[in-house]
This record gives C-alpha cells, sequence and structure tokens, in this order.
C-alpha cells in the first residue's frame, strides 16, 4: 500500500495539520541522532522516505480528541512510534530480502544483511530511550512490551511458512501482534499524553489492537485480491513467500491447498489468484472487515463532540473503502 494515496480524513483540522510537521521534526531528529553518520544515512533514508504515517494521524487525533491540544509528550509518542515502526520495517526487509521499501532502496539491499540488523537495532534502541527520557517509564515499558509483542507475531509467522494447515485464528494471532500491537500502543500513548482516566485508556487501547487487525487484515487481502498498476507495488508476495494470509486461510479448499507449492513460478502465482478471485475472497474478506470496522468504532471511549473524535469514527470505514477501491 505504500505508493498509493492513503485517505487523508483529518488533514482538514488544521490542529492536526499542524502537529504533523512537528511529528516529522522529531522523527529525524530520533533517525539522525548517531554519533555515526553511515548510520544516520539509513535510519535517516527510510524514515525521511514517509510511508502514510496512519500511526501518527490515529495518536495525534486520539490526543485531541481526550485533551483538546497536541502535546510535546504526544508528538514524541507519535515519532516514537514510526521510528519503532519503521526500525522493525528494515529487520523485515532483511528477512525478507527485499530491496526496495516506501520507493527507496533497503539498507540490506545496499549495506547489507548485518548492517540491517543494526541499523534496525538502533532505531528501536533511540526510539526507547526518547520514550523513556522524554515521554515517561509508563511510555518505555508499554513501548517496549509492543516490541516483543511485534517479534512473537512474526516469530509465529515464521513458524507457519507454507503451512497450508495454519488456520484462520492462527494467522489472527500473529497479526495482532506484529501490526497491532503497535496501534495498540499508539493509542494507550495518546491516552496517557492525555492524562485520560482507566476506562478511558483501556477502551483506546482496544480501538487501537482492533484498528491494527483491519489495518493487516486488508493489506492482505490487497495483496491477494488488488494489481501492481493499482498498489504501485507486486501483488502475490505473500504466496511467493509462504505467508498464507488471514484472506487466504478463511478461502481454504482441497482446490486451493494442491496449487500451494514452495516457490511458486509467476504462472504458479496468477493460478492461484485467480482462484481465489473467482471465488469469494474479496466478498468474505469485506464483510468480515465491515464488521470489525464497527467493532472498531464501538470500542471507542465516550469522547467530548469534536472534529477529531468523529474522525476517530470515520477512519476505520474510510480505511476499508479506501482499501476497496484498490480491488481489481
Ligand atoms: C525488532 C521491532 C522488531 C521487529 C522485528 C521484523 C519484525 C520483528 C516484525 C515485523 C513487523 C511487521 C513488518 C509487521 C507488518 C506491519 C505493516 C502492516 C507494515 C506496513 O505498514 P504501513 O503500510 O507502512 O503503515 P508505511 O510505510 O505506510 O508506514
Amino acid at each position: 500500500m505504500s505508493t498509493t494515496t492513503a485517505p487523508t480524513t483529518g488533514l482538514s483540522i488544521p490542529a492536526l495539520a499542524r502537529a504533523l510537521p512537528r511529528v516529522e521534526d522529531e522523527i529525524r531528529r530520533m533517525a539522525t541522532s548517531s554519533s555515526l553518520p553511515i548510520v544516520n544515512e539509513f535510519s535517516g533514508r527510510i524514515t525521511a522516505a514517509g510511508g502514510k504515517r496512519l500511526r501518527s494521524v490515529l495518536i495525534l487525533a486520539g490526543a485531541l480528541a481526550m485533551r483538546g491540544s497536541v502535546t510535546d509528550k504526544a508528538v514524541t509518542s507519535a515519532a516514537c512510534v514510526e521510528v519503532l515502526h519503521a526500525g522493525s520495517l528494515v529487520h523485515d526487509d532483511l528477512m525478507d530480502n527485499a530491496t526496495e521499501r516506501r520507493g527507496v532502496r533497503t539498507v540490506n539491499a545496499d549495506w547489507g544483511p548485518g548492517p540491517a540488523v543494526l541499523v534496525g537495532d538502533f532505531m528501536l534502541a533511540r526510539a526507547s530511550q526518547v520514550a523513556l527520557r522524554e515521554i515517561s517509564p509508563f511510555a518505555a515499558e508499554q513501548l517496549a512490551a509492543a516490541v516483543a509483542d511485534l517479534v512473537e507475531g512474526q516469530v509465529l509467522e515464521v513458524l507457519d511458512l507454507h503451512n497450508p494447515d495454519r488456520s484462520p485464528d492462527d494467522a489472527l494471532r500473529s497479526i495482532a501482534l506484529k501490526t497491532g500491537a503497535l496501534f495498540r500502543v499508539g493509542c494507550v500513548l495518546a491516552a496517557h499524553c492525555a492524562d485520560a482516566d482507566e476506562v478511558t485508556t483501556t477502551r483506546m487501547a482496544e480501538y487501537g489492537a482492533s484498528f491494527g487487525l483491519l489495518f493487516q487484515i486488508l493489506d492482505d487481502l490487497l495483496d491477494l485480491a488488488s494489481t501492481r498498476l493499482r498498489l504501485g507495488k507486486p501483488v502475490g508476495t505473500d504466496l511467493r513467500q509462504g505467508v498464507y494470509t488471514f484472506p487466504l486461510l478463511r478461502a481454504m479448499d482441497p482446490e486451493l491447498r494442491a496449487l500451494l507449492v514452495r516457490d511458486p513460478d509467476d504462472d504458479r502465482v496468477a493460478e492461484v489468484l485467480a482462484v481465489l478471485r473467482r471465488g469469494s475472497l474479496v466478498e468474505d474478506t469485506l464483510g468480515y472487515c465491515r464488521n470489525l470496522a464497527r467493532q472498531t468504532v464501538a470500542a471507542l471511549p465516550v469522547l467530548p463532540s469534536s472534529e477529531t473524535a468523529d474522525i476517530l469514527r470515520e477512519l476505520p470505514g474510510a480505511y476499508l473503502d479506501w482499501a476497496a477501491t484498490l480491488i481489481a
């Protein structure tokens, strides 16, 4: 989903639009804070290349909706989450042998696998350090727990590579950790920075976790049901890597199972995608996601009436509608 434009719901709100450049400044400061220029070059490259900044939008909108303003700590929280996210992408690209991310060359492609481990580690360490020093020990602890979740989610995915017996629930467990945890912690930090009460914080955590699941399931669906032209990147990558995702596992039947092989060539990938698209993959997954989007919104705490609270209510559905437009 990297090169297409995600929904910009909310960016018409001046306080939100003003806060995003502050987050960018913080990201740049953190990602280029090494005493070693070469580390700054690589850590700075992936973070400067952008990304949708969806996690930041959620954190800033959450802070605005709960407190009415975006504090420096909320800005730093968004930047820490983005730098952690980018660090995990550096490691993910290394594991996938990817050569491009966010339209720029990956660290592993340009500098090698060992340095990619180190650059990702630097980014994780710096984000944790800034969280401890500039937000709070609670924030640092929550972020560290989210990193552990990301790692466990990724381990679960690796353990199930090429496994056609992986169940949809197995896939959900993995993505709740590898993607849901960072959305969740972002919303928890937004509540923390807004001095929200415990009930509000718990509900924001549920909203974030559920949004993360929705986001990842749609990402997985697009890899199976969109096109290179619409998506701006190749499709079928999960199949090539042996990652059998939630939408595919729900569509599993004997015909599909017989087509799933290790290292499929282009013709086999095209055949699997064609079988999936002829069936109810899209309808089934979008139906599941519509329900999940409703659950996500229902998890929101009671919030004072504001434009930003409306954004938090609209964003899950807007994201789903946007993803649906990318399906062939
Ligand atoms: C040490 C933190 C750490 C992680 C190591 C590699 C790994 C374990 C975890 C991978 C987690 C991962 C890459 C999950 C996928 C998350 C995801 C949906 C990424 C794409 O997010 P977007 O589309 O990306 O928001 P942009 O580029 O828009 O920010």
